[in-house]
């Protein structure tokens, strides 16, 4: 894969090739933990990954091995700027929560993502792993919530959509208990969709998202925004009645109403046959 860098960011890297776009948490000295301006470029590239046309796939991964060989995709907040409101930027002092706004974007995203974990994804980290569409895990991988441990929690998509995903009990039992699982109890849990060797990770995920990116874009859009509808309330039925009119704007009907506006006339719709 000949990945082509995008930007030019500190704490992530962000790459395109052949329809799929890769993006790296970039902190390894620190588990990959997120601080504000991580979760910005983050932000900034999956917008960018969204509004382009040649992406159908987003793989989200951690740089890794750190200088001890160990590997993370993500460990969380950085504990180490944490203040009473959030997460404190080094360049505006603000404290805030932010990744909250990420996960929205990675779950309402009209496109696959994909998370490849290799070692930890503990804490905000794990809930990232979540909100994707799907987890490939490497042999090491760790999963893990630690947020009663260190004085936190996230009791959005990382409670609730953990739950939908694992069951009630099972979900219960990682945010209570903040133990550590490894990649096959993830795996039977169902938390994650396949266990790879770690040299096979990356190729695995490219396989992945090329047998996706063969498939129609629109399906797999509707797909996405159905999944999402049911567990997300009004922002889920928005998403999926987005791609209805979506839809609609590309039938002929559609165009009617508008050139009819444009050129000062009634519009004709009663030429349109109703579907049965
Ligand atoms: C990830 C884990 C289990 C790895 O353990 P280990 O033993 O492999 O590594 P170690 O030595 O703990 O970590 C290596 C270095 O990375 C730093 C550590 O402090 C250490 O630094 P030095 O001592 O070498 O200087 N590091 C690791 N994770 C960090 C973090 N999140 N923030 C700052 N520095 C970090 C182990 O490291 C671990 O348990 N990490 C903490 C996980 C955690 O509690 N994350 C926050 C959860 S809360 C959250 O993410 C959140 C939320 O709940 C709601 C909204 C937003 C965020």
């Amino acid at each position: 894969m000949r990945w082509i860098k995008c930007f030019d960011f500190k704490d992530i890297i962000y790459e395109k090739a052949d329809g799929i776009a890769k993006i790296t948490i970039n902190r390894p000295e620190v588990r990959n933990a997120f601080r504000p301006e991580t979760v910005k470029e983050l932000l900034i590239a999956f917008h960018d990954a969204k509004e382009c046309s040649d992406v159908g796939v987003i793989l989200l991964t951690g740089a890794g091995p750190a200088s001890d060989g160990k590997y993370a995709f993500c460990s969380g907040g950085d504990q180490r700027i944490r203040a009473n409101k959030g997460y404190v930027g080094e360049d505006d002092g603000v404290a805030r929560l932010n990744v909250l706004d990420l996960q929205k974007l990675i779950r309402s995203i009209p496109k696959v993502v994909i998370a490849l974990v290799a070692g930890y994804a503990i804490g905000g980290g794990h809930v990232l792993h979540v909100v994707c569409d799907l987890t490939i895990a490497a042999e090491n991988a760790i999963f893990g919530q630690t947020g009663p441990k260190v004085g936190s929690f996230d009791g959005g998509f990382g409670a609730s959509y953990l739950a939908r995903i694992v069951g009630q009990k099972k979900a219960r039992e990682i945010w209570y208990l903040c133990m550590q699982y490894d990649a096959n109890e993830a795996l039977k849990m169902g938390l994650i969709n396949k266990i790879v060797p770690i040299s096979e990770l990356e190729s695995e995920g490219i396989s992945w998202a090329n047998k996706i990116l063969a498939h129609s874009p629109l399906a797999i859009r509707c797909l996405k925004s159905a999944f999402n509808a049911e567990l997300d309330g009004q922002a889920g039925i928005q998403e999926l009645a987005g791609t209805a009119t979506l839809l609609y704007y590309m039938s002929e009907e559609a165009p009617e109403g508008k050139n009819a506006y444009l050129e000062k006339r009634k519009p004709e719709f009663k030429k349109f046959t109703r579907i049965k």
